[in-house]
């Protein structure tokens, strides 16, 4: 066994350039499980084929009890261990390795590998998790047909389901009984999954374009049947929008969803076995909000379109990870577009991009989508390789065009099918099929760093000539001093000032080097520059555009995102400058937001995004070193004149938005809701005497999670009396339900109230709380870390705070630890007193014995990079 903090202290780094295939191929395994909570027994046999070198066989195994080794049937003692992994001579190019290891569930709160969950156990092997189930090549690029035999007792585990399709089943001695499934594809050990436990099933049918019936269950505990409705309907409707918009088929007999609450992110694609994480399966209106909904029928049909984007194309190493990942998030969220406002889904998209990436490519974890190297994979699930990543799928689609891009779509699945493949393959397959050149495009695989452009727009009154002047910068990030130029598709339009009517066709400019100039013709008026639109390339502009400029785009600019834009901008300038200590002008913001609100031809849902405050942190982002107390201040101000001034509209707003009779979940439903909540917020900014009461009528009145959630929210923020009142109706109501008491830790944590400190420190201890359960950890420690102004109280107590739960986390499970950290990591963002509470903190992870080397790592990039 390794020493840990040795470990730690020499971390070993795995290195992209350091690639070479397998020396040895698994075309087949068979594994026989004796399952049990406290002792589980897995007999493996490996069919194992030369595929390189004149090596032995190295498997990876992690944490397991070795009890015997076989070769071609005969037990053998030649084997050793390497580090945890278990070494095999073999004289012949093809052999039949058995192993037999021992394994205990329920000690297992890494959540990885085979678990325990709620009495039940499942598995979870993405990324290294199958090496602490049995001995295997652990890599993905080593795909393998398995057949799983499952044996349990029966009264406590009378369903088990792993990958593929049932075969066979039976009773066994002692009350036991076994199953036995087969995948026909051939998949990496990553996508392994099985599940034993008590559970009941939604089942469902699908019928596929060429006519064959799959069989569809969504498995829960009993009492949670009446909520998997939602989730069965968006599983049918994803694998209907995959065979129409990418042409992709289902191919198993059977698709089984189970629904665990012990999940360390959100759900696993599994081959034919999707596990999820529970909060993204149950839902109704009285416990999940309209967000929840939503983020169900996403993540449903991000698991899904896996399988062809991840599972029948797998990636080569996981290097390769934005290759399934990025892909399938731009898939997932154009299914989500097609489902209710598309427009308003890309606010909600790129609003993430700017909560959660932008800080980590400016910081001191940034990385490329497509890594160099890693300590721990573990950490590279990121915003980047996620979000970035569909980003850069997104720039793809719009360069190529739909049809192109189909074409290099299909090309790719075609040809990489049953493979483990690369980005390179897939951008190649891109530009085979589109013949367009994308050799300068490949740098978004390799440069980290969010691109900066400089837009100035220059109009010759006399000549009628526009000159839109362009140039870009890429920021420096860590082990990357240097960067090239990168291809930035922009959309660009331009607008009369006079009289709001288009002066150009919106056009796709491709800026590839560090700067260029763009002629419009027959410039008849002063132009408005709309840039950027549907934020074509995820970078971050910079115009010289006044307050007019953009409070005119917000009111008249014809592409929706541009107007929302415009008005983020048009805020974001606002609250810098007061943040700063500067003039700001205040009165433009009002101006156009009560523009908004009037303008009758707009989606509710759509105003409710446009009228909203950027966040304190994105403010932050804005500025050279962030002062937290100045920008609460600024925002509370601005909203609070937004408030006061609106406050007749804000009332008109709420009145209609809450006319609308009882629940239905429908895009326009959600509008209107959302509408509702967004009123309610401004209301109570205004100071309004009745806002409380206001608050709480909604509280109690709501016949569904989304407004009682909203009001909850509004209460927990303000000094209003009845905010006590509210936390312990809801904590009450809710208390045997966990996803709906995580909602409650993490109003509080998310709280503006000069207390929520002490409110989250007292959390801490509260009954209900616990690490061992990572939505309840996120839900309170994760929470209170984006809550700008608490977490970064000038006294250093949030820091430690944080510091002391993942701490105490990464004994418990590391991976989810690590998850947590960065905030911790942006001290150079902030004043010398801050950053040195912060280092000092991070120090002190770094020093703890005994430290994963999840946490290790992203403690010392953050302190290092
Ligand atoms: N592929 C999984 C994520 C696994 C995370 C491992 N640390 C879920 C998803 O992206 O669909
Ligand atoms: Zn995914």
């Amino acid at each position: 066994m390794l020493d840990i903090h040795t470990a730690t202290a020499q971390p070993h780094v795995t290195r992209r350039a350091d690639y070479t295939p397998p020396e040895w191929q698994v075309p087949d395994i068979a594994l026989d499980f004796d399952l049990a909570p406290e002792r589980t027994v897995v007999r493996a046999t490996l069919d194992v084929v030369r595929n390189a070198g004149d090596g032995p066989l190295r498997l990876d195994g992690a944490g397991q009890t070795l009890l015997s080794v076989k070769v071609d049937g005969v037990a053998i003692n030649d084997w050793r261990f390497e580090g945890e992994a278990l070494v095999v001579p073999l004289s012949g190019d093809a052999h039949v390795v058995e192993t037999e290891v021992e394994i205990q569930p329920d000690r297992n709160t890494q959540l990885m590998g085979l678990y325990a969950s709620g009495g039940n156990l499942c598995t979870q092997c993405e990324a290294e998790g199958f090496r602490r189930i049995t001995y295997f090549p652990d890599r993905p690029d080593v795909l393998s047909r398995y057949r799983v035999r499952m044996t349990a007792d029966k009264a406590r585990f009378p369903v088990l389901l792993a990958n593929g399709d049932p075969i066979a089943q039976g009773d066994g001695d002692g009350g036991t009984h076994w199953a036995e499934w087969n995948d026909p594809f051939p998949k990496p050990c990553y996508l392994f999954a099985l599940v034993a436990g008590d559970l009941a099933c939604n089942a469902g049918t699908f019928v596929t374009m060429s006519g064959r019936t799959v069989q569809l269950g969504i498995w829960v505990r009993a009492a949670d049947v009446p909520k998997t409705a939602h989730a069965l309907e968006a599983l049918k409707t994803s694998m209907a929008w995959d065979e129409r918009v990418y042409g992709r088929e289902y191919d198993l007999d059977v698709f089984n969803i189970v629904a665990v609450d012990d999940f360390n992110f959100g759900a696993m694609e599994n081959k034919g076995l999707n596990i999820f994480n529970s909060r993204y399966i149950l839902a109704d209106p009285d416990t999940a909000t309209d967000y929840d909904f939503d983020a169900i029928a996403a993540v449903v049909a991000h698991e899904y379109f896996h399988n062809w984007s991840g599972n029948r194309i797998t990636c080569r190493d996981w290097f390769q990870l934005s290759l399934k990942e990025g892909f399938t998030v731009y898939r997932d969220q154009g299914f989500s577009a097609d489902q209710g406002s598309a427009a308003v889904k890309r606010i909600e998209d790129v609003r993430g991009l700017r909560a959660a990436q932008f800080p980590e490519d400016s910081g001191p974890l940034a990385h490329p989508i497509r890594p160099d190297e890693y300590q721990e994979i573990s950490n590279f699930y990121t915003a980047t390789i996620y979000n970035k990543g569909a980003e850069v799928i997104r720039m793809l689609a719009t360069m190529l065009g739909p049809q192109a891009f189909r074409a290099g779509t299909d090309l790719y699945f075609q040809r990489f099918d049953g493979t483990a493949a690369t980005c390179e393959d897939f951008v190649a397959s891109l530009e085979e099929a589109s013949g367009i050149d994308l050799a300068q495009f490949r740098r978004w695989y390799s440069q980290a760093g969010t691109p900066r452009v400089k837009a100035q727009l220059r109009h010759d009154t006399g000549g009628g000539r526009a000159i839109l002047t362009l140039s870009q910068r890429v920021p420096s990030t860590p082990g990357q001093p240097v960067k090239a130029p990168m291809v930035l598709p922009l959309k660009i339009k331009l607008f009369g000032a006079d009289t709001a009517r288009a002066l150009s066709e919106e056009r796709l400019v491709l800026l590839e080097d560090d700067a260029a100039e763009i002629a419009f013709e027959t410039v008849t008026e002063r132009p408005v520059l709309s840039i950027n639109r549907g934020f074509s390339a995820p970078v971050v502009i910079e115009t010289d555009r006044t307050a007019t400029d953009l409070a005119f785009l917000s009111a008249h600019d014809d592409d929706p995102f541009a107007r929302y834009e415009a008005m983020q901008q048009l805020m974001l300038d606002t609250l810098v400058a007061s943040a700063s200590g500067m003039h700001a002008d205040t009165d433009a913001v009002v101006a156009a937001i009560a523009g908004t609100l009037d303008d009758a031809a707009l989606d509710p849902a759509l105003i409710a995004e446009v009228v909203l405050l950027p966040s304190e942190s994105f403010v932050g982002d804005q500025m050279a070193v962030v002062d937290p107390e100045a920008i609460f201040r600024a925002r509370e101000a601005l909203r609070r004149e937004i408030g006061r001034t609106l406050e007749p509209r804000w009332r008109a707003a709420y009145a209609q938005a809450a006319a609308t009779g009882a629940y239905v979940y429908s895009p326009e439903a959600k509008g209107l809701r959302r509408m509702k909540t967004v009123a309610l917020g401004y209301i109570a900014a205004s100071g309004a005497a009745d806002a409380g009461a206001l608050a709480f009528a909604q509280f109690e009145a709501a016949d569904n999670m989304t407004d009682r959630q909203g009001a909850l929210t509004t209460l927990v923020s303000s000094d209003a009396p009845e905010r006590v009142a509210a936390l312990d109706i809801f904590y009450n109501r809710y208390s045997d339900n966990a996803l709906v008491l995580d909602k409650w830790f993490q109003a509080q944590a998310l709280s503006q109230r000069d207390d929520t400190l002490a409110g989250v420190q007292e959390l801490a201890q509260h009954r209900a709380f616990t690490l061992a359960n990572p939505n309840r950890a996120r839900s309170l420690v994760g929470a209170f870390s984006v809550n700008q102004r608490a977490f970064n109280a000038a006294s250093g107590a949030g820091y430690r705070f944080v510091a002391d739960q993942l701490i105490a986390l990464d004994k418990l499970n590391p991976q989810t630890a690590a998850k947590l950290l960065p905030p911790l990591g942006r001290w150079r963002r902030f004043d010398s007193a801050r950053a040195a509470l912060m280092k000092a903190e991070l120090e002190r992870i770094v020093a703890t014995p005994g430290l994963s080397k999840d946490m290790f790592e992203q403690a010392s990039k953050s302190l290092a990079g």
